[in-house]
């Protein structure tokens, strides 16, 4: 049966209503589910480890004795990397290295840096950037289990000289994928639990006997673990709750049309629920990609999955002009924006909201996924439009410096005691007066 895609044209009367109806995705918000991921988190925080191994027998039929067990040693992360063959363990090697050089340039660039200056009375005020101490990274088991991630989550988090990093990875029945523990051997990963679910999420934003408590919790999961991430939000911090893979091409009509459905395939084969749609002036140009499309769907392992993504969420979208495009673009903020048309510098100028932009005909969107360099954690779900690429800065925090002189204790008391008075905070006032001779009998030069 020939591919089914909903074909919109930016002039018609109703096409804002169109596009809003093709965007709409609703975050899992599911009672039953949240309510089972409470439980769980509140069994985890009070039993601990006996809690995790409850857990995990019942929904990975793993029968661990204790959660020593549990834990996959580095000696075998070690193996799992010794054991690929050696072309896959060269492209992991290529891609980590690559995507550790961009991070470090990003350290440099990004504000990773403590700062400060003077004022004219010797004041002294900046800003100190500190490394996270611990992150847990949660990687999914089954059909999202992706070796990538692990790269994509692990190495910025060290290029910002975390200390320790405790990943969590589902072994469902015990297997073991060898390519993720090869990457977390190869990103720098510290300790390894075969655990998941929100059991893992719980274990690591409070800590058990075995598992040690961590400062930030990223990676993806499924619906029960974003449920548990946003329930500990707070307790810890978190990255993101990343909903399904998105691409949005804008193309003149002069790519070869096999590439461009390509493209849209590469997303949606991800998720029935990722979405792929195309920009183009040209509805011939479209005609042929959806030709191209239905030519190469058959020889997709997961046709199926591209097929469900494609007919319910994806969108070929006819435009007066490639402007029209960037402001549609804009509109819909997607994760990943290719821009596939000569001069695709000038139209990127326009483009103000994408989590990653990929310009020209030869920057396919699976080269950012794998080995380009820039993170493959993206904001998604029109987030682009506030939130940015996981990165080197999601992993430190700021604090701010304040030496005050004691010259500086005068101006600066002056404005702080006038409006804690203001404030009805005496208290406020008075530790700030105390430091100034002309507001304080008892001044004493210390
Ligand atoms: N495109 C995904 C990341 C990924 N692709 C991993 C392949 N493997 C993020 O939207
Ligand atoms: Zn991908």
């Amino acid at each position: 049966m020939p591919l089914n895609i909903r074909k919109l044209d930016a002039s018609a009367p109703d096409f804002a209503a169109s596009l809003r109806a093709v965007l709409a995705f609703e975050a899992e918000d599911d009672r039953a589910i949240d309510a089972a991921v409470a439980d769980i988190l509140l069994d985890v925080r009070k039993r601990g480890d006996a809690a995790v191994l409850d857990y995990t027998r019942r929904f990975d039929r793993i029968d661990a004795a204790d959660m020593a067990a549990l834990e996959i040693s580095s000696t075998e992360l070690d193996a799992a990397l010794e054991g690929l063959e050696p072309t896959r363990r060269a492209a992991l090697e290529a891609a980590a290295s690559r995507v550790r050089a961009f991070h470090e340039k990003q350290k440099i660039e990004c504000g990773s840096h403590s700062w400060q200056y003077a004022e004219a009375d010797g004041t002294v005020l900046g800003q100190r950037v500190t490394p996270l101490d611990r992150v847990g990274l949660y990687v999914p088991g089954g059909k999202a289990a992706y070796p990538s991630s692990v790269l994509m989550n692990a190495i910025p988090a060290q290029v910002a000289g975390v200390s320790e990093i405790i990943m969590t990875v589902p072994t469902p029945g015990g297997a073991r994928n060898p390519l993720v523990l090869a990457a977390a051997s190869l990103a720098g990963v510290n300790r390894v639990f075969a655990i998941g679910g929100a059991q893992a999420v719980g274990a690591l934003a409070y800590g058990t006997a075995t598992v040690p408590a961590v400062d930030k919790i990223v990676g993806p999961g499924n619906a029960y673990v974003a449920c548990a991430k946003r329930r500990v939000f707070g307790t810890v911090g978190i990255d993101m709750i990343a909903g399904p893979s998105e691409i949005l091409v804008i193309c003149d009509g002069t790519t070869d049309p096999h590439w461009i459905a390509m493209d849209l395939f590469s997303q949606a084969e991800h998720d029935e629920l990722a979405q792929s749609i195309l920009l183009c002036p040209d509805e011939g140009f479209i005609g042929r990609v959806e030709a191209a499309a239905n030519a190469l769907l058959g020889d997709m392992p997961r046709s199926a999955t591209i097929r469900a993504s494609l007919e319910g969420r994806g969108a070929f979208i006819k435009v007066r002009d490639l402007a029209e495009a960037c402001r549609i673009a804009n509109d819909i903020a997607p994760e990943h924006l290719e821009i596939s048309t000569q001069d695709p510098q000038q139209w990127a100028a326009r483009i103000r909201h994408a989590g990653a932009i990929f310009l020209g005909r030869f920057t396919s969107e699976s080269l950012g996924d794998y080995c380009a360099g820039p993170n493959h954690v993206l904001p998604t779900s029109r987030t682009a439009r506030f939130s940015s690429p996981l990165g080197v800065y999601d992993f430190t925090k700021r604090s701010s410096i304040i030496e005050v002189s004691r010259a500086g204790a005068e101006t600066l008391g002056e404005i702080a005691a006038e409006l804690a008075y203001g404030e009805g905070l005496q208290a406020h006032a008075r530790s700030a007066e105390f430091r100034m001779p002309a507001r304080n009998a008892d001044f004493e030069d210390q």
